[in-house]
């Protein structure tokens, strides 16, 4: 293939540096086994909502199938969901949580 040239490989490396980060949503889907009580705990403790937030929040992954939990950077968002799925692996729910860009 031709050479891009360093003129535009310069280009893109500005680019790069000047573009914001990609933002990525994290979810938490709906599961018939789950208690309530603990994926509002999760809210809470793991995306900073309160109780009032946290409980609409649940309430509409109940009723939708999912819902955003919140939305952060790729590393960010990464390391939610992998704290999610350890908790609910942990006690023993088959909760699941998914990241996906904006
Ligand atoms: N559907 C679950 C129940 O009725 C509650 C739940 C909500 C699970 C949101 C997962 C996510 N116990």
């Amino acid at each position: 293939p031709p050479d891009e040239g360093a003129g535009a490989v310069a280009v893109e490396r500005l680019a790069q540096r000047t573009e914001p980060p990609r933002l990525y949503q994290v979810f938490m889907l709906n599961d018939d086994f789950t208690p309530m009580e603990f994926v509002v705990m999760v809210l809470q403790e793991y995306f900073r909502h309160d109780l009032d937030s946290a409980t609409l929040i649940m309430l509409k992954i109940h009723h939708e199938g999912r819902g955003v939990c919140g939305v952060y950077s790729k590393d960010v968002a990464a390391t939610k969901v992998e704290l999610v799925l350890d908790a609910a692996k942990r006690a023993g729910h088959p909760l699941q949580c998914v990241m996906e860009p904006t």
